[in-house]
């Protein structure tokens, strides 16, 4: 895939006049800040998904530990051990369903998506990631996903990260994408595919997460 947009990295800092929602990539839009006005709910929200599904290091297939700690929340989670990944109804450290999804978080991910023109997306899962400072994920497609004519849509919390957003070839080099407190964006069409990943994020603070930064997923699984 040939990407079409900017070359440029974007970053907010260094693009003061980098709009608020604006086409990303073919298929994916980013929506600025869009999470900010409903951070409180969503951060105790969060606390109670924690409360009973705790954040883990997941195992990749090669047994390794993960830098990025998990959880999950809706009708399916992201699970994975020595016996592959996969979307899984339990959580299998506590073998109890995972949380429900929060209506502030479904009514977040909604009308992001409609805003996108996606107005029948209707996520069941929620992937939690939690980053420390050094944690990072390496590129990687999200493809387990049965419907992939339904986008993702990414809220990212807390500290500041640098994401990569490369083509769908793992060779293609990457366009790096500031991601900030609030952000909220909708992958979807031709960037659904698109190989992504994060670069370890740095030691900071913010007052609502600490040194962490937080990403939520939404996906339609099944
Ligand atoms: C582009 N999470 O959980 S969110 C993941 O910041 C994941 O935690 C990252 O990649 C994070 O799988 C990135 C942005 C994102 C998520 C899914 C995508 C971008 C995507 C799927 C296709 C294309
Ligand atoms: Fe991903």
């Amino acid at each position: 895939m040939t990407q079409q947009f900017a070359t440029a990295d974007l970053f907010a800092d260094e693009a003061p006049g980098f709009p608020d929602r604006d086409a990303l990539a073919p298929g994916a839009c980013i929506l600025r800040g869009h999470a900010r006005a409903d951070e409180l709910a969503i951060f105790a929200a969060l606390e109670s998904i924690v409360t009973r599904a705790p954040f883990r290091h997941l195992v990749t297939p090669g047994g390794f530990y993960m830098s990025v700690a998990m959880t999950n929340c809706g009708a399916l989670g992201w699970v994975s051990d020595r016996r592959g990944y996969r979307y899984a109804a339990q959580d299998p450290d506590s073998g109890q369903p995972w949380p429900p999804m929060p209506a502030v978080f479904l009514e977040l991910a909604t009308r992001a998506a409609r805003e996108a023109g996606y107005a029948r997306f209707s996520p069941d899962a929620c992937l939690i990631n939690r980053y420390q400072p050094g944690a990072r994920l390496t590129l990687h497609q999200d493809r387990n996903e049965h419907d992939l004519s339904q986008p993702i849509v990414s809220v990212s919390l807390g500290v500041p990260a640098m994401f990569l957003f490369g083509g769908l070839t793992r060779a293609e080099k990457q366009v790096r994408v500031g991601l900030m407190h609030g952000d909220v964006v909708v992958w979807g069409g031709q960037s659904r595919l698109c190989f992504h990943g994060v670069l370890p994020v740095k030691e900071a603070t913010h007052p609502l997460t600490g040194n962490c930064r937080i990403n939520l997923t939404f996906r339609n699984v099944r």
